[in-house]
């Protein structure tokens, strides 16, 4: 059912063309979210109340979600889910707090100083999945590093779900709870990052939106780029695994399904250099993804054309496959896991060795769950307290370090043909140049 993607051999120049791949059509989407985002843009809250009653059959008076309902979804969850999403907010606040950076001074000259401050984003809107992805844990993967970022003013928003009364699923209301975030709004889609771009009587504009969804709220992500900030258009989910011979087959398999079970259009990628492996895991697959619950739309992530076994000669092959791929999600099961881990480039989060599996790293492990996808891991991060600050020069000089910088900053601009840029240093000169 998964292809084989023979690359023994010397490898080809442009890999990238020859690995499979999900083409997510954005472009595509951008048309059906223009109209939505304008609408929500000229008429607020009354057109997000409309495409919410016409995408999700949900009519309510406000977007907002009240604050006891919020409550009242903590109450009614799950003892064991609940002990569940406190360790991992706790584990995931551990990692994300201590990826503060203190503001830097840099002396540049005798009485220059360059100074980097961190500043968080006034406001964000955090979209989190809803439908058939119902991610409590997304919830937990966006808010605490806004919140350990010093975000002052946070929203969750989340597809109105006609069976909770029109709310977003209880168990992502009761994670908010847990988080301590009292502002929710029933609103998913293309609306709903117009929604926070826009701002309406219901929801503040917000500075920034992260947090995956399906191809509308990629698109208007795209779209509405500038307006607000984003962090990523998220596409399915991908795992790419670097196995060699050492590896257990019936783990690799079973980490192969745990991301396939996302999406029909998620990724499972084998990247070794061992047939014997390649045709243990082809039969673990087949008699796992027979016994596990969502067999449908695994064996149709696993059959298309964005997954496959690759075989290659050498593991040395095998990490220019994985960096040329970008997975979001790498593991690695070779001998020597850890050295092999150190030498990759190109991922949005690794997983070194047989302990570690994505799985993990969806709830529990600390680390961020909202990765890069599509390859994009070649030049993005995935979600961090950095996602949620703003690096700002503060620029220092007294009299003599300007004094000293003038002749400079005249030959430039002259160069450049703007003279009134460094006329604007001479009028504190006398119009001069200080010699
Ligand atoms: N693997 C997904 C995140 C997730 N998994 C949420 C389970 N729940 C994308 O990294
Ligand atoms: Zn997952």
């Amino acid at each position: 059912m998964i292809s084989r993607i023979d690359l023994r051999g010397p490898l080809p120049g442009d890999l990238r063309s020859v690995l499979p791949r999900a083409e997510l059509d954005v472009e595509a989407a951008l048309d059906k979210v223009r109209p939505i985002c304008a609408d929500v843009r000229h008429r607020g809250a009354a057109a997000v109340r409309e495409h919410t009653r016409a995408f999700d059959g949900v009519d309510r008076e406000s977007s907002r979600v009240p604050v006891e309902e919020i409550h009242a979804a903590l109450a009614g969850l799950d003892p064991a889910v609940r002990d569940a999403l406190e360790e991992s907010i706790r584990r995931a606040r551990v990692v994300h707090r201590a990826q503060r950076r203190g503001e830097v001074t840099t002396q540049v000259v005798p009485g220059g100083t360059v100074t980097e401050r961190w500043i968080p984003v006034g406001r964000v809107g955090l979209y989190v999945p809803g439908g058939r992805a119902v991610y409590p844990s997304s919830v937990v993967m966006n808010v605490v590093p806004a919140q350990e970022a010093g975000v002052g003013s946070l929203a969750v928003t989340s597809p109105a779900q006609r069976e909770f009364g029109g709310l977003p699923h209880p168990a992502i209301l009761a994670a908010c709870a847990l988080l301590g975030v009292e502002e929710v709004h029933a609103v998913g889609g293309a609306q709903a990052v117009a929604m926070f771009a826009y701002g309406t009587a219901d929801c503040a504009r917000a500075d920034l939106v992260t947090g995956p969804g399906n191809v509308y709220v990629a698109a208007a992500k795209r779209l509405l780029k500038g307006v607000i900030g984003i962090d990523a258009e998220a596409g399915p989910t991908e795992i790419a695994i670097l196995a060699d011979g050492t590896a257990d087959a019936a783990e690799v398999a079973a980490d192969l399904i745990s991301q396939a079970e996302h999406d029909v259009l998620a990724a499972a990628v084998l990247v070794t250099d061992s047939p014997r492996l390649a045709g243990e895991v082809e039969a673990e697959l087949a008699a796992q993804v027979a016994r596990t619950k969502h067999t449908g739309r695994i064996t149709e992530a696993l059959a298309g054309r964005q997954s496959g076994i690759v075989l290659v000669d050498s593991v040395e092959a095998g990490l220019a496959v994985v960096d040329a791929y970008a997975a979001e999600h790498l593991e690695i099961h070779t001998a020597d896991a850890a050295e092999v881990a150190a030498r990759v480039r190109n991922a949005g989060a690794i997983f070194v060795g047989r302990h570690a599996p994505v799985s993990l790293g969806d709830y529990l492990a600390g680390s961020n769950h909202v990765l890069p996808t599509g390859g994009c891991a070649c030049h993005s991060s995935g979600l961090s307290v950095q996602s949620f600050l703003r690096g700002v020069h503060v620029v220092e000089y007294d009299r003599d370090a300007l004094a000293e910088a003038t002749g400079r900053v005249v030959a430039l601009a002259e160069a450049e043909d703007l003279p009134a840029h460094g006329a604007a240093l001479k009028a504190r000169f006398g119009w001069e140049v200080p010699s």
